[in-house]
């Protein structure tokens, strides 16, 4: 058994879940009317609202009790200072760093990496703002329209979302496109919207060797280089993003226009890093510097609130109460605002590819339930699909529901309709609806009592089905900043608690490393069988059919 399911915080929280596993949330809002102002809190326009949880003050205490046993003031601590955190990588972790907008100095093995973090953003900046004044001009005089970037992963995930989030704050006629797929087809439909003559090509990638991003690059190159007929003009069309500055300027990028970043910025918390150069782009430096400053903000308040109060403190304990407690295995993100509609994406990555581990920090198996399945859609669409199982499916889904009170884009009545609908959501997940009342509601419509009997077990709702709601004046590049940080360290947290690190993904590496394999097995003419039987016969089956199809001079 390991320590932490042996530990006195978690022996209580097990014997509070049975105390409190069957009180109906109905309940407790009607014996307690305060419930709202005990169980929300604010930090600047965000107001989390945690009151239609399966929670009580107990509840709360003995998660706060765990929240300590588990050291989590004193890990922070240790991250924000820029000690070594990601242990199986040896590094430090330190995305804050890049948007610390104070004066003092961060230090990694006695370097104040602020100088450094500091002159890559008046690069960018410098950068940005030639390219959007016109100044940056193409290899035929014509200024930069379409950004392109190619990444994945954390080099794509994050600068994507915020550049669908932040349209209302781009300029008009730039355009941002995300190219991340081995598939052709991503790179293929990508290019034709676009012209060679006014297209930036941002070739994003931590390692500059990831297989998909170099397939792209090389891909766009020829495109390009094609279509221009000179090998010339690609300095004035590609740059790079990169901690591997040497193998950007191999692939031909100008040194002048490689942007670094380090290796103590895990790739999916690089958005606020040189990676967010196409937001920079599309939005213009001051509103990236917006959004640092409120991730930064978000930053203080996770270093200085009390736990009681810290809104990724409180949002991981809830979500450790439902998985390891309740057992339950998801967790929805359901984002209000079509703009925000790239953000279960993301944080599919965030959370899953940082607590879906099953060793611990000690090298031992876990024998409790780590990382749930983050998934999500934006709503009202999410209504219209997958919300009847959340209402009377057979499998709890504990959910955050996010929604701006003002919408960018004020149209009639189209906000007040929104915001109606989310909280209806939260309160019918909470409420339910009982068999009287489902009764009740069948005899005013006129139904006979035969009628009533075949249907009302149709009718009703258990409930009791907790959600967080995170609502905030208006979606801006502040307060997306301070979303996104928040559920970073909400991760950071969960992770501490489960003893895992957080800020590794071997799972992704070992995938990588048999695509190599089997890329060199699809190469060869002939079947192969040194796989298992189901691999060999897979590549065997495409095998043939390629094979076949270069026969007949189909494919050059
Ligand atoms: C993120 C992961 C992974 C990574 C991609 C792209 O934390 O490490 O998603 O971002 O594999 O890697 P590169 O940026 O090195 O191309």
């Amino acid at each position: 058994m390991t320590n932490l399911v042996r530990s006195p915080a978690w022996l209580a929280l097990t014997a509070h879940y049975e105390e409190i596993r069957d009180t109906h949330m109905r309940d407790m809002f009607r014996e307690d009317v305060t419930r709202f102002d005990k169980f929300s809190c604010r930090m600047n326009d965000l107001l989390l609202d945690y009151s239609k949880n399966r929670i009580n003050e107990k509840t709360m205490a003995l998660l706060m009790d765990l929240a300590r046993h588990a050291g989590i003031e004193s890990w922070r601590d240790h991250m924000l200072a820029g000690d070594v955190v990601n242990c199986t990588e040896h590094r430090s972790v330190l995305h804050t760093a890049l948007r610390n907008r104070s004066d003092n100095p961060v230090f990694v093995k006695g370097e104040n990496v602020m100088l450094k973090v500091n002159a890559v953003l008046a690069q960018m900046r410098g950068f940005t703002d030639k390219v959007r004044n016109g100044e940056w001009r193409g290899y035929n005089g014509e200024s930069i329209k379409n950004i392109i970037n190619i990444g994945i992963g954390g080099s794509d995930l994050g600068p994507q979302l915020v550049c669908e989030a932040m349209k209302p704050y781009a300029r008009r006629g730039m355009r941002a496109l995300f190219v991340s797929n081995a598939d052709p087809t991503h790179l293929v439909e990508t290019l034709k919207l676009v012209e060679p003559e006014n297209t930036l090509f941002i070739i994003s990638s931590k390692t500059f060797t990831t297989q998909e991003t170099m397939l792209n690059a090389h891909s766009a190159r020829k495109w390009f280089v094609d279509r221009v007929g000179d090998d010339k003009a690609v300095a004035k069309h590609f740059v790079a993003v990169s901690t591997n500055v040497t193998a950007a300027k191999k692939f031909g990028i100008d040194p002048n226009n490689v942007f670094e970043f380090w290796d103590w910025v895990g790739g999916r918390y690089s958005l606020w890093s040189a990676i967010g150069l196409p937001i920079a782009l599309f939005l213009g430096m001051e509103h990236f510097e917006e959004m640092l400053q409120g991730a930064y903000e978000m930053d203080r308040h996770f270093a200085e609130t009390p736990l009681e109060k810290n809104m990724p403190v409180l949002l991981a304990l809830l979500g450790i109460w439902y998985n390891n407690f309740f057992e339950w295995q998801s967790h929805a993100i359901m984002p209000y605002s079509q703009y925000l509609q790239r953000l279960p994406a993301f944080l599919q990555q965030l959370d899953m590819e940082s607590n879906g581990k099953t060793i611990d920090r000690t090298g031992h198996r876990v024998d409790y339930l780590t990382g749930p399945i983050i998934w999500g859609e934006a709503g009202t669409n999410g209504q219209h699909a997958f919300f009847q199982l959340l209402h009377q499916g057979t499998k709890p889904v504990p959910a955050d529901f996010l929604i701006p009170a003002l919408n960018n884009n004020p149209l009639g009545l189209h906000q007040r309709v929104l915001v109606s609908n989310c909280l209806a959501q939260t309160k019918a997940l909470m409420l339910g609806k009982r068999y009287v009342e489902a009764v009740e509601e069948l005899q005013k419509q006129g139904l006979s009592k035969e009628d009533i009997n075949e249907v009302v077990q149709h009718k009703v709702f258990e409930g009791n089905k907790p959600t967080n709601t995170i609502i905030f004046e208006r979606l801006c590049p502040k307060t997306l900043g301070s979303i996104l940080a928040m559920y970073e360290h909400k991760v950071f947290v969960q992770g501490i608690i489960w003893n895992i690190n957080s800020f590794d993904q071997w799972g992704v590496e070992y995938g990588k490393v048999l695509a190599g394999q089997i890329q060199k097995d699809m190469e060869q003419p002939g079947n192969v069988s040194h796989h298992d039987s189901s691999t060999n016969g897979l590549i065997n089956y495409r095998k043939r059919i390629y094979f076949e199809e270069v026969e007949k001079n189909k494919i050059v």
